[in-house]
Order: C-alpha cells, then sequence, then structure tokens
C-alpha cells in the first residue's frame, strides 16, 4: 500500500509541476501529450483506490459537475466595494478623512488585480462553498467551478478554525489569456478582449469542465469572517498565507500618506511586469480597532480606498505603413512601430484601419504617435505630435496597385476601404481558402491557414475545388504533415461534401453574404443552382436581403469564375441542396432571449439559427420565455431570468443543443 500511497504523490507533485510551467512560467517541458498519459495513469491508480483520492488530487480539478442554474448565496459578511480615487490629492483628502479618527495611521498597499471577487468558506478545514460578489448581499453559487481553481486549497491544514471565510479576486493570468487568445486565432475565432471578462464568463459556466480548461488563479485578501483575533491586516495576510491561500507577495505598511504615493507610483511602473492585470492600487488601514471605528458608508468601508491609474500612453516612432490583403480584397495598412513597452507588453504594430482614419489624424511615415492599450490588450494610435514631425515627411497615400500581386487597387465609393482587384491575387487566394475550411463555413479541421498557406505554396491549390482533388500522397509530402496527418486531412475534406447548402453558400465569401444570410437563402431557394439563377431583383425580396447584397450575389454568380466554381464543386460531389426539407423544430414553440456577447456567432447569426430550427426570438425576458443564452458579461436580462426560474444556457451549451 505505500508504494501505492507514495506512486500517487509523485504523480500528483508531477503533474502540479507541470500544470505550473505550462499555464503560469509559460515554459512547458513536457507535451501535452505526455501530460494527459501522466494524468491517465494517476486517474487509473485512484480508480483501483477510490479510498486514496484526495481533495486536492489533480483529478479532481479538471470539472465534470454540469449544473442547470447558480443558486443564490446570502454572503454572511457583506462583500462590501471600494472607493475610487484618481489622483493623489484625493488620496490626501483620503488620510485627512482617515485622521478624524485616529493620529497615527499605518496603511497597507495592494495591487488592485483586475478579476471578479469571491468568497471562500471552509468548514472543518474543508473547501464547502465558494460565491460570487454579486450585489454584495447576495451572490452566486460557483463552488464546482472554483474547485477547479488549482491555486484554493480544498484542504486546510490542521490547526484552522472550525470556520472560516476568506475574500479574494479570481484572475486569468497574462500567460494564460494570450495562449488563449493565440489559440481563438489559429481556430479563427473572435478574441477575447481581456482577461477579466474571460475570468468571469468562466466562472459563470454551467460545465465546471468549461471553468476548468481556463486555468484561473486567485489572490486572497481578506478574512471575512472566523473565530480568530488579529490586531493588524497585515497579520491576518501573513496567517491566510501560512495557510496556503495565494496572498499578494508585497504587503508593504506605511506611515504616511506621501510614502504610499511613492509606492503607488513605483506599483505602477513595474505594473507591466505582474503576471496579472491591474486597475489599480488599494489603500488600507492596516489596524483592526481603527477599521472597526472608522466603519462603512452605505456600499465601501471608510477605511480603504481604490486607487486608479489612468492608462498607459506612450510615444513611439512610426516607421513604416505596411498593407495587409484582407480574403475580400481590402488594404488594410498597418502601423510598423519603433518597439515600446506599454501596458505590460512590447508593441511593434498597430492597425491604422483605413484611409480615412489616417487622413484625420495626419498620420505620416516617420511621426512620432502616441500610442495606448484599448481595454488594456489591443494598441491604439491616438494621434501623432505634430512639433516632432521630420522634415520631409509626406502625407500617406495608400497604394494604387496591390502589394500582393500588383493589380490595381481601387476605392469604392461610399466606402473607406481600398480593394485589390486581382481576380488571382494570392493574399486573396489563401484567405478565401482559409474562409471556406473555416469552423463556420465548411468546418474542414486541419485546414488553418498555415496548411492553406502549405498547400498553396506548393501549387496544388488554387480555389476551393482543388481541395477535392487533392492526393494523398502529394498532401503528405508537405513540410511536417506525414501520412497520418495527410490522411486526416483528407477525410475531413471528404466529409464537408455532405455539409448543408446554407455552409456552402457562407463558404463561398460572396461579399456582404454572412452566415445568417447563407442560411436564410439556402431554406428559401433550397438548391445552389435556383440560387444562382434568381435575378437580383428577385433575390432583394427575400428577408434581409436590400439592393446591395441582392446585386453582390447576383454578380457574384454571373461571374463566370464564380460560375465555374459552382460547377468544379459539383462535379467533385459536394452537397448543393438544403436539408430545411428534412426540417429539424427541435426548437419549436421555444423563445429564447440572447443577451451578452457571444464569441462564435454574432446575435443575428443565433437568432438565425434559433428561427432555422423553428424557434423564436425576443429582446426581453418574461415567464414565457424558453431559455436565456447569456455570453460574455450578461447583464440584467440574466438577473431576470434567474429571478423568474428561466433555464441559462452558456454559449458552450447553447451549441451543443445546436449540435
Ligand atoms: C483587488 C481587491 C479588491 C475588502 C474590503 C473592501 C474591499 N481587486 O485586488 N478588494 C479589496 O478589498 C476589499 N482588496 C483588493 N486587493
Amino acid at each position: 500500500m505505500s508504494d501505492v500511497i507514495r506512486k500517487l504523490s509523485e504523480l500528483r507533485e508531477t503533474l502540479l509541476y507541470h500544470s505550473r510551467k505550462y499555464y503560469t512560467e509559460d515554459a512547458p517541458e513536457i507535451s501535452d501529450f505526455e501530460y494527459d498519459a501522466l494524468m491517465r495513469s494517476l486517474k487509473e491508480l485512484e480508480a483501483a483506490h477510490p479510498e486514496l483520492v484526495t481533495p486536492d488530487s489533480p483529478t479532481q480539478r479538471i470539472g465534470g459537475a454540469v449544473l442547470s442554474e447558480f443558486a443564490p448565496v446570502r454572503h454572511a459578511v457583506a462583500m462590501e466595494s471600494l472607493q475610487d480615487v484618481f489622483s493623489f490629492e484625493e488620496l490626501a483628502d483620503f488620510d485627512r478623512r482617515v485622521r478624524e479618527f485616529t493620529d497615527a495611521p499605518k496603511y497597507v498597499v495592494e495591487y488592485k488585480i483586475d478579476g471578479l471577487s469571491v468568497s471562500l468558506r471552509y468548514e472543518k478545514g474543508v473547501f464547502v462553498q465558494g460565491a460570487t460578489r454579486g450585489d454584495g448581499t447576495v451572490g452566486e453559487d460557483v463552488t464546482e467551478n472554483l474547485r477547479t481553481v488549482r491555486d484554493i486549497p480544498m484542504v486546510l491544514p490542521e490547526g484552522a478554525p472550525e470556520e472560516l471565510t476568506v475574500r479574494g479576486e479570481v484572475y486569468m493570468s497574462k500567460t494564460v489569456f494570450n495562449r488563449l487568445n493565440e489559440e481563438r486565432a489559429r481556430d479563427e475565432l473572435p478574441l477575447f478582449a481581456n482577461p477579466r471578462n474571460v475570468a468571469a464568463g468562466s466562472l459563470r459556466q454551467l460545465d465546471s469542465k468549461i471553468c476548468a480548461d481556463r486555468h484561473l488563479s486567485i489572490i486572497v485578501f481578506n478574512l471575512q469572517a472566523a473565530d480568530l483575533s488579529f490586531d493588524s491586516h497585515r497579520e491576518t495576510l501573513d496567517y491566510l498565507a501560512s495557510l496556503g491561500f495565494p496572498v499578494s507577495p508585497n504587503r508593504p505598511v506605511f506611515d504616511s500618506i506621501e510614502e504610499v504615493c511613492r509606492e503607488i507610483s513605483r506599483m505602477g511602473e513595474s505594473r507591466g511586469e505582474l503576471p496579472f492585470e491591474i486597475d489599480g492600487a488599494v489603500v488600507k488601514v492596516d489596524s483592526l480597532a481603527m477599521r472597526k471605528a472608522m466603519g462603512s458608508t452605505a456600499k465601501c468601508p471608510r477605511w480603504a480606498a481604490a486607487y486608479k491609474y489612468p492608462p498607459e500612453e506612450k510615444e513611439t516612432e512610426l516607421l513604416d505603413i505596411r498593407i495587409q490583403v484582407g480574403r475580400t480584397g481590402v488594404l488594410t495598412p498597418q502601423a510598423v512601430l519603433a518597439p515600446v513597452r506599454i501596458a505590460g507588453t512590447t508593441v511593434q504594430a498597430a492597425t491604422l484601419h483605413n484611409r480615412d482614419f489616417i487622413a484625420e489624424k495626419d498620420i505620416r511615415i516617420g511621426d512620432t504617435v502616441r500610442l495606448r492599450k484599448a481595454g488594456e490588450i489591443i494598441p491604439e494610435i491616438i494621434g501623432v505630435l505634430p512639433d516632432r514631425r521630420p522634415a520631409g515627411a509626406v502625407p500617406f497615400a495608400m497604394p494604387e496597385f496591390c502589394p500582393v500581386c500588383g493589380a490595381p487597387a481601387i476605392s469604392v465609393e461610399d466606402e473607406a476601404a481600398v480593394r485589390c482587384t486581382g481576380a488571382d491575387c494570392p493574399a486573396q487566394r489563401v484567405r478565401n481558402l482559409t474562409h471556406f475550411a473555416s469552423r463556420q463555413a465548411m468546418d474542414i479541421e486541419g485546414l488553418g491557414p498555415a496548411v492553406v498557406e502549405l498547400l498553396c505554396d506548393a501549387e496544388l491549390i488554387k480555389n476551393p475545388a482543388d481541395l477535392y482533388s487533392l492526393r494523398r500522397e502529394d498532401v503528405a509530402e508537405l513540410p511536417r504533415m506525414g501520412e497520418k496527418s495527410a490522411e486526416n486531412l483528407l477525410e475531413n475534406i471528404e466529409k464537408s461534401k455532405e455539409n448543408d447548402l446554407s455552409r456552402l453558400i457562407f463558404a463561398l465569401g460572396i461579399r456582404n453574404v454572412g452566415q445568417k444570410t447563407a442560411a436564410v437563402l439556402a431554406r428559401r431557394f433550397g438548391t445552389l443552382d435556383a440560387l444562382a439563377a434568381a435575378p437580383a431583383e428577385e433575390l432583394e425580396g427575400v428577408e434581409d436581403v436590400g439592393p446591395v447584397i441582392a446585386r453582390s450575389i447576383a454578380g457574384w454568380f454571373r461571374d463566370p469564375r464564380g460560375a465555374r466554381l459552382v460547377e468544379r464543386l459539383k462535379e467533385a460531389g459536394v452537397n448543393m441542396e438544403s436539408r430545411e426539407e428534412r426540417r429539424d423544430d427541435r426548437f419549436a414553440g421555444k423563445t429564447f432571449v440572447l443577451t451578452g456577447a457571444l464569441s462564435a456567432f454574432t446575435r443575428d447569426e443565433a437568432a438565425a439559427m434559433i428561427e432555422s430550427y423553428g424557434g423564436k426570438c425576443a429582446g426581453s425576458v418574461s415567464k414565457k420565455t424558453g431559455y436565456v443564452v447569456a455570453g460574455e458579461a450578461a447583464g440584467s436580462k440574466l438577473v431576470k431570468a434567474r429571478e423568474l426560474g428561466i433555464p441559462v444556457l452558456s454559449e458552450e451549451e447553447f451549441l451543443a443543443m445546436l449540435k
């Protein structure tokens, strides 16, 4: 038995070590495959000895519980919020108010982590409940999701009080966030705007496996309730650290507000090096007796203040303006910048959007530009410093020819965009093919931009129809491919022939035809031939299709290249019919309300899908609502749904219903 115990603890330690290497330090030492194999060994060993499973085991942190809703939790001790201050003068006012109660306050300064506040309750040293802050009085029970946060101890060391509640901030580290967005970019999914939103969205997933995959972290900063007494905040933090809670590593104490301000400035300057995002610094009176004497206003304690840093701005040189050519041939100017550190990362590129943006701000190559990070993540040029303009800098003009294929680039009336007119533009070709294969279109797994580029470079494909005559031996010879991947890829391409017509219409990449319009057209016309034959006037009569879209569709099919592509796809055996006849009415009689931001599609697209399954969409929640689909940062509709007891679906669950 002792061998088993030793093996179990070895496996657990190894897994924890590699999980930290991967997620916290961004320096993995083993492959995902090896990690999964270790996890499997641990699972097998635990299955053979269930009595030896510990709540802290990595196998217990991978989620699994799926809830239908989050139960409300009334906080025994209110989770108060902080009064904000925006300048050192306001901080001096705060100090004066504190000094009305005491002559010699001491202050602790902490990072204000940009995440979500939660409470963690322990009974007899075991984690029993975790809740979001909610409105401070009532939050939501997110215990199952919090179990997946590996920094949260599931069991406290011996000697811990019978009952204990702490408060902390759950966050997603910058490393995990960047990794997640890299994966999403690879899968061509919309990127998340900032770590806070993803952390919030993850904690509100009903399926705890999804939350586990997001690898959230926590820093604990307050003892809410326990049968213990301390003199100072600093002491409580030391105690919480001794119980195994992650607390802020630096927790300096100061005698004067001047020193506090200096510390806040220092913290602000080095915020980029922190593993998490902060949106300020928190100043707290250290003495717990003094805190008690000061008490709280309606929502905030009088003994604490949150200093908010202004968004960081930097200046740098605009070295060049490069032009990218998108799928629809739009030329987008990109700023090439002298590298500059801002809000934690080195920035050397930013979009310049279009020629109007450049003209409005009169941005010229050689200029010194002012940069800011929108939402702390995406770099944005705010303007130029005209005084620093070098002699001879000339206004920027968009190129008259496509930088990739050399065909004329023309500006379209009423549009800020300039487009390449080259029918065979390689840049457009790669992007067209990538779009064709993308998840929302023909959904060909394994055919992302990198593979498309390989296939184009090897001149194996030029347009989507070529995909269906690829030969395994040619594909297998490509760099980094091999027999197995080639076989998988060809299998996935073959499978895509069976897709519904709506996917094919969207995949064709007709300008202005998104997923929703594609679905409407497929339903209305039934076959691609019928759609191809429809004149613009007829198309205009279709739901949501105006004259511009109608002309764009009719023009696409009248173009001999479009017609030829359709012919070749047909010859290859790609399905050209809508399966709507076999109408799937799985949502018949159900009304959906969509709230918050969805990541896989726009609300309109989601609404189209619901309608295509016989359901209805409404703008507000009532007793008649069947389901509420809650995306990231859902607000009052979600609250209302909870009040009325209406089932709430996460985006993932909604996707699962569509499958
Ligand atoms: C943070 C943070 C938030 C405790 C009592 C009033 C507010 N986001 O990092 N809140 C608090 O303090 C609470 N401290 C923090 N460090």
